[in-house]
């Protein structure tokens, strides 16, 4: 295996000043010529040029300004030309290559989906299209000329010319080849005009497949709030006279930033009240955003090299995270966020494949497109701005723009620009991006009551696990928000930041009446492991009186967790979850979002986690009876009261996908999931039958499912939607994360027999092997069924599309935390998808890593 390693960054011996493409489109047999215009960086340093290159290239011809280099050397896939064959001044190398783009896939480089062609680049996809310097620091402006009979023709940039068969454009802004873009196909439009701040008028467009048109609507009024709130709360407007956005239904991941011509997954872009739920419409939105917000963040400022990707990914989920609190409940967003980093960036930071926000080694880039580099890289940044204070986050955003600006920057750079904004030294916090592992810490109380006040002393411990080639961590700087409630529920101090800097640190409280409960970590003021000595009365206290939602939220959670973990190991639990709830339920005062969150039970992937963490080994099956027995008595002790709020919740009207009337259609479907356990399902059957959304028939379906009573409504479903491949994707997933433990495997292999199992589609491959990932029990079915199955597509899969099979390994990531059978069984398919002959890079890299 060749590793790269962050130490050994070089810059490009060449500076690139023009790059010219162009493009004869044909599905078999696309042929590529370009024209590179470079000169040497250091005339006086003779250096040998290096492209990079790809599988399926064929060389066609090879020129230095305009002279035939006849047996160019290769190096692997790379080509190489002599330094004594290059001149000490501005040259143009030509090349000419052919593709086939039919033949393409993994969907890198140039592929067709649907009759289509599109791109897809990053990190290293250029490479498939053409011999290039493919690496984010060699940045040029780009011409494009595309010929093809196609009606729609579209690369990045301004539109410069349009005749028949023939399209050119020109991105003046110097850009690395990741960002490049072409599609071609027959495509329908929506489109808008959109002004900027300073008067520029932006043409808006959204292509879709025809048919389609109707589901793209959100999307651009998505894309209108996202360029107004950039301009409103960044000051960054946009730079080109045309904005296009396009869907594609096979694409690897779900959206990618092309400069002007940002690329989507199909299901990022359509949505209509029948096809899509709640989620769907408010993912569309953030992630059309977080795209578009790339274009400061990742493309005007780029990154050095890969090890830098947190620097474009994590501030801009930063900033689509703070979009979304914006424009929707702040507090529920923040609550969303802290449990997806939970469920996905825990887990991956306390197994195997745990690694830094910034790794320093990477055999396969594409593998680090992680949670650890997007999620934990944005709280990174909320704890950097915690620490700063708004304001002068705000200064040294300005500062970062004026300085990057068209440059390919570090993580050095970024932490540079705070630093000489606030004189603040930030050489520990560099540690959040250097060190892999979640800190645990721990906080204990000590009380001291006097007569002229009590006071109140806080000392905290952390201490971060080893993780695989870092078993040493030193402290870390850690941002604790605290806040002290008084015995009647009075808040007797404010939210205050404790900047916890050593192994351990104590704060003190002075001048105190009675005895406070102290709400910790509010906000989640930092990606940390939190324990503490503390009973459930106090946590049911902290559920009724808390000011922080976040803490307040955290306070049920905990309650639940600790009923969960009594009953999954066999020990009683107590009945204060049950009834703190049925308060907060009962709650009219608070936002909808916020009791439908309060109201659903912690998954039992996270149960899982908990008990690991505690050293003990979950037992998946004991962890399912166990959360179906809670959810159970949480409906039997609230029944009349969730009755209520399932009728009162339902909106009337037509249907919109905004936070209000989505908060309410959250809460009556966490009551209907609770119901479903003591109605059987009947609730759900009518809601299923007469619900005039997506968001409410899909949730009547999956409880349907749970009650083993689906059969009639996903024949339904199915007869209905089946010429939409979302929906479809949709009822594959459902029938296998609703399906019972000891038959999830089976139902999914059932399914990967359909006609409609369109594998080589990454979304249905997802819904399918994603979904069975999502059933924690069925997955890790003690039988190993389910280790099989997602071993055996995974192997067929890593054959036509690597990345998407390297990414889907991860359902294997916590294989240790469990017991010795189901290890073995675990380790057994790992080994054998380890040994399969041809395995790509990909998928090496990371069964080595997880069986290591
Ligand atoms: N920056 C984009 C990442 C991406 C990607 C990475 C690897 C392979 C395929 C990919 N498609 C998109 C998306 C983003 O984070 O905005
Ligand atoms: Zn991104």
């Amino acid at each position: 295996p060749i590793a790269q390693y962050l130490a050994d960054y070089r810059p490009y011996p060449f500076l690139l000043d023009l790059t010219e493409l162009r493009f004869d489109l044909a599905p078999r047999g696309t042929r590529v010529q370009s024209a590179l215009h470079l000169r040497p960086r250091d005339p006086a340093a003779a250096e040998d040029l290096v492209l990079d290159g790809g599988a399926g290239l064929r060389l066609i011809g090879l020129a230095l300004d305009g002279t035939a280099i006849p047996a160019p050397r290769r190096e692997g896939e790379r080509l190489v030309i002599a330094a004594a064959d290059l001149p000490a001044r501005p040259f143009v190398l030509s090349c000419e290559v052919e593709i086939d783009p039919d033949a393409n896939t993994a969907f890198e480089g140039l592929y067709l989906s649907g009759g289509m062609f599109c791109t897809q680049c990053e990190a290293e996809g250029f490479r498939h299209i053409t011999f290039y310097p493919d690496r984010p620091d060699v940045m040029a402006p780009f011409r494009v000329t595309i010929r093809s009979d196609l009606p729609v023709l579209l690369s990045n940039g301004n539109p410069v010319r349009r005749e028949a068969g023939l399209a050119e454009w020109h991105d003046p802004w110097p850009k690395p080849a990741y960002l490049f873009a072409l599609v071609a196909g027959d495509l329908v439009v929506i489109s808008d005009r959109y002004t900027t701040a300073s008067g520029r008028a932006v043409d808006l467009n959204v292509w879709v497949r025809p048919g389609d048109q109707d589901r793209a609507g959100y999307a651009m009024e998505s894309l209108v709030r996202a360029m107004r709130w950039d301009e409103e709360v960044y000051g960054r407007e946009y730079d080109l006279d045309v904005f296009n956005i396009v869907a594609v239904d096979d694409f690897n991941m779900g959206a990618m930033e092309n400069k002007g011509l940002n690329i989507f997954n199909s299901k990022l872009v359509l949505a209509s009240p029948e096809t899509a739920t709640d989620a769907d419409y408010e993912r569309i939105e953030a992630v059309i955003a977080h795209e578009y917000f790339h274009n400061w963040t990742g493309n005007r400022i780029t990154c050095r090299d890969w090890f830098q990707l947190c620097l474009k990914e994590g501030l801009t989920v930063f900033r689509d995270q703070q979009f979304t609190s914006d424009l929707r409940s702040a507090p529920v967003k923040r609550i969303e966020d802290v449990r997806a980093l939970r469920a996905r960036q825990f887990r991956e930071d306390q197994g195997p494949l745990a690694h830094p926000v910034r790794p320093d080694r990477y055999e396969e880039i594409n593998n680090f497109y992680t949670a650890t580099v997007y999620e934990k890289g944005a709280e990174v940044i909320g704890m950097l701005r915690r620490l700063v204070g708004d304001a002068a986050y705000a200064r040294a955003l300005d500062l970062y723009f004026d300085r990057h600006d068209g440059e390919a920057a570090t993580i050095e750079d970024w932490l540079r620009v705070f630093e000489d904004t606030t004189g603040r030294d930030l050489a520990q916090f560099k540690r959040w991006y250097t060190d892999a592992g979640t800190p645990h810490l721990e906080m204990t109380e000590i009380w001291e009551a006097g007569s002229d006040g009590g006071r109140l002393t806080l000392d905290f411990r952390q201490h971060t696990p080893p993780t695989p080639g870092q078993d040493d961590k030193p402290p870390r700087v850690i941002p604790i928000a605290v806040g002290l409630i008084g015995p009647n529920g009075d808040e007797v101090a404010g939210t205050r930041t404790l900047e916890m800097t050593e192994a351990r640190q104590s704060f003190t409280f002075e001048g105190l009446g009675a005895r406070p409960v102290v709400s910790a970590l509010r906000g989640f003021s930092a990606p940390v492991i939190l324990s503490r000595q503390i009973d459930d009365a106090t946590r049911a206290f902290l559920l009724a009186h808390d000011t922080d939602p976040f803490a307040r939220w955290e306070a049920g959670r905990d309650l639940a967790i600790s009923a969960l973990l009594a009953a999954a190991q066999g020990r009683a639990a107590a009945g204060d979850h049950v009834e703190a709830i049925g308060r907060l339920a009962a709650d009219e005062a608070a936002d909808p979002a916020f009791r439908a969150l309060c109201l659903t039970l912690p998954g039992e992937e996270e149960i899982a986690a908990r008990l690991a963490a505690g050293g003990a080994v979950p037992d998946p099956d004991a962890i399912h009876a166990a959360r179906e027995d809670l959810a159970r008595q949480v409906a039997e002790a609230h029944a009349a009261l969730l009755s209520d709020l399932y009728d009162a919740m339902a909106v009337p009207g037509a249907y919109s996908p905004d936070a209000g009337p989505a908060g309410r259609r959250a809460l009556r479907i966490a009551a209907l999931g609770l119901l479903t356990r003591i109605d059987g399902g009947d609730r759900a059957e009518v809601l299923f039958g007469t619900a005039g959304n997506m968001t409410e028939r899909m949730a009547a379906l999956s409880c349907l499912i749970r009650r083993g009573r689906g059969q009639a409504a996903l024949a339904a479903l199915r007869d209905r939607f089946a010429d939409n491949r979302l929906v479809m994707d949709k009822w594959f997933s459902v029938q296998v994360t609703a399906a019972p433990p000891d038959r999830a495997a089976a139902i999914a292999r059932d399914l990967a027999e359909r006609p409609d199992f369109d594998w080589k589609n990454p979304n249905r491959f997802r819904a399918l092997l994603g979904g069975l990932a999502a059933n924690h029990a069925g997955f890790h079915a003690a039988d190993g069924a389910g280790y099989d199955f997602t071993a055996d597509w995974l192997m067929r899969m890593d054959a036509a599309n690597p990345q998407i099979a390297a990414r889907m390994s991860t359902a294997f990531e916590t294989w240790p935390r469990y017991d010795a059978a189901r290890r073995g069984l675990a380790q057994a398919a790992l080994r054998r998808m380890a040994a399969m002959e041809g395995i790509s890079r990909n998928l090496r890299e990371m069964v080595s890593r997880m069986i290591a």
